[in-house]
């Protein structure tokens, strides 16, 4: 896989390896997955212990959708809004809409009622799904909408009140409708709405279908490219839900891929350090999918003792650059048998582009130089020169703007034609991102080229921040870098 002449054609890098991809939607190919495991914990919250089995995650998911069209009055294509923190619910809440064909539009959990607000609007939702820890935010945006739109909440203590006129999660989803299975929408459907702002302006919905995800499922789940060990016997996976799910690293990778494999997920509400030495020190964690700031936390924070790291096996880490000298430093402090490795992606590529593969992984040795690895199966990529119109790919060593074709890139941004052609040409999707390749087809990513700013691995759009400040009487104008 390494012999460059099999993953470099005419300057432009593919995988040798091809992969099927089902013509089945996100929740058939996920829970098609997790039969063998129906017995197991799929989450579990390490603070309350409330916990769901990948069975009882089937039925709950299955009655919510059932409830959503049959009961509440939802139809394919209606958008559900779901603010919520890393919670073992968020994944019943996301599949349960799915199954209905009703488009999960994931919004961060630390938006203010006026990002929230934006949100709704701009993805026309027509529901909410939110807990009551975050209510007072999710209600106050709605109630500033030119219509009245229902609420869906989630007691996270038990002695929680569910706040007035809102519908019970719980209630509904433990409410077995004595009707047969809904159809399940097609894999060319819309599946989730996240937002990301591209290359440049405001934040914009990224239409990802349910093959687009599937796709990234199938794409990373190769024997070269699988991170993981299916559950079998006594032997499962645990990861800390620490990336949070709303964002489509968190959502595709930790969600819905740990699902696949049979994976334990300790969802965590937030990050601090105690919460998480605290999951490291009670439950052995085997694998982490990291942000940089968290490879950092892990080999720097002198309570995250070696001895903490004795289960892990992996960690992968993505959304930022992460250099060669990282991760021999973690490699340093873990001093065990566990691999660090990369991928590279967008939110628009649902998200997986890149990853360092197993074989090369076991050449290097436990780290991977900095690099963002090979393509993955059915994935090309070109390098080319910014401004040139003809697209014409580089070569080995020069550095030029990713593009990417590739059955997980996005369909567009959504009500947005304009930001639709600028980013897509004849498949190929401009990422903004600057790289160059070596001699074996590895990627490294240099530098960013778009109108973006990244705090901890989120995105941070220099044009919203300019329109908070100009917002301001006592500001005329403001440009953000
Ligand atoms: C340097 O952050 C993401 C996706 C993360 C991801 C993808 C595949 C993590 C692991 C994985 O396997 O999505 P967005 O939309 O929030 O941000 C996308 C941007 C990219 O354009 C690039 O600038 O985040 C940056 N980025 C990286 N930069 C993402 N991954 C990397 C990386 N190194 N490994």
């Amino acid at each position: 896989v390494t012999c460059s002449r099999r993953n470099i054609r005419d300057n432009i890098l593919f995988s040798p390896i091809e992969v099927q991809i089902p013509n089945v939607s996100l929740a058939e190919y996920v829970f098609g997955k997790t039969a063998p495991f129906a017995d197991y914990t799929a989450f579990e919250c390490p603070f309350t212990r409330r916990k769901y089995t990948f069975s009882q995650v089937r039925k709950l998911s299955r009655n919510l959708g059932k409830v959503l069209r049959k009961k509440l009055g939802f139809n394919k294509g209606d958008v559900a809004l779901i603010y919520l923190a890393n919670c073992p619910e968020f994944p019943i809440a996301a599949l349960g809409c799915l199954e209905a064909g009703v488009i999960v539009s994931t919004a961060n959990s630390l938006y203010t009622s006026g990002e929230i607000l934006r949100q709704l609007k701009d993805s026309s939702a027509k529901l909410v799904i939110t807990t009551c820890d975050l209510y007072e935010r999710a209600a106050k945006a709605v109630s500033q909408l030119p219509g009245k739109i229902p609420i869906i909440c989630i007691k996270t203590k038990p002695d929680q009140l569910l706040p007035q006129g809102t519908i019970d999660f719980s209630e509904i989803i433990n409410l077995t409708l004595d009707i047969p299975d809904l159809d399940p929408p097609n894999a060319d459907d819309i599946a989730i709405l996240p937002y990301s702002s591209g290359t440049t302006g405001l934040p914009k919905g990224v239409e990802l279908t349910h093959r687009n995800i599937v796709s990234n499922l199938c794409q990373i789940s190769t024997a070269e490219t699988d991170a993981l060990e299916l559950a079998h016997g006594d032997f499962q996976e645990i990861s800390p839900g620490i990336l949070p799910m709303f964002h489509i690293y968190g959502f595709t990778i930790t969600t819905m891929n740990l699902m696949t494999k049979g994976a334990k997920v300790l969802p965590l509400p937030k990050f601090t350090p105690d919460s998480f030495i605290d999951v490291l020190q009670n439950y052995h964690c085997s694998i982490i999918f990291a942000a940089p700031p968290l490879v950092l936390f892990l080999t720097h924070y002198p309570d995250v003792k070696p001895e903490y790291l004795h289960h892990l096996r992996n960690v992968m880490s993505g959304a930022a650059p992460l250099g060669a000298l990282d991760e021999s430093k973690f490699l340093e402090k873990a001093n065990r048998d566990v691999f660090i490795s990369q991928g590279y992606g967008l939110t628009e590529t649902s998200p997986v582009v890149s990853t360092v593969l197993k074989s090369v992984r076991e050449k290097l040795g436990k780290a991977s130089s900095g690099s963002v690895g090979h393509v993955l199966p059915n994935t090309e990529v070109k390098l080319v020169k910014l401004d040139d119109k003809t697209a014409t790919p580089l070569g080995l060593g020069e550095q030029g703007e990713v593009l990417v074709k590739g059955p997980q890139v996005m369909k567009g941004y959504h009500n947005n034609p304009e930001a639709t052609k600028n980013a897509l040409h004849e498949g190929w999707f401009k990422t903004g991102d600057l790289a160059y390749y070596d001699a074996n087809g590895m990627l490294f990513i240099t530098d960013r080229v778009k109108e973006l700013i990244k705090v901890r691995g989120y995105q941070v759009a220099p044009a919203e921040l300019e329109e908070l400040l100009r917002d301001h009487p006592s500001v005329e104008d403001a440009a953000v870098i």
